[in-house]
């Protein structure tokens, strides 16, 4: 009788221990160039996220229109909780889409997502 009810209680434990590490996922906040904006060719993508990122795992990349893929050199954020990284050339005028993996560094799970900005 007395195990189950420690059994129960670890369950508990168990099941909200669960809940937080699941309230922990990295969730895209905001990024430079905002999604859906259109402006000047960045110099720097940033993406800043809720939750430190274990950032050996983390990552974005960057497509043109046409779905090619354009070259970032990795500029490294001294912040934990954002990604960075610069076009390798200037980009020409379109829409770019950012698709990025991102794994918290407090539970290593993993979230992803896409967004589009422009070019004028
Ligand atoms: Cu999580």
């Amino acid at each position: 009788m007395g195990i189950s009810v420690y059994r129960m209680a670890g369950a508990v434990l168990l099941l909200l221990l669960g809940i937080s590490a699941a309230q922990a996922h990295a969730r895209l906040l905001n990024a430079e160039p905002a999604a859906q904006s259109t402006g000047e060719a960045p110099a720097k993508i940033q993406l800043h996220f809720s939750e430190e990122l274990a950032k050996k795992f983390s990552s974005f990349k960057l497509a043109n229109a046409s779905g090619v893929i354009v070259p970032l050199t990795p500029a490294d954020s001294a912040d934990p909780k954002s990604l960075a990284a610069s076009p390798a050339t200037a980009l020409m005028p379109g829409q770019y889409t950012v698709t990025w993996t991102a794994v918290a560094s407090d539970d290593g799970h993993k979230t992803s997502g896409t967004y589009v900005f422009s070019v004028k």
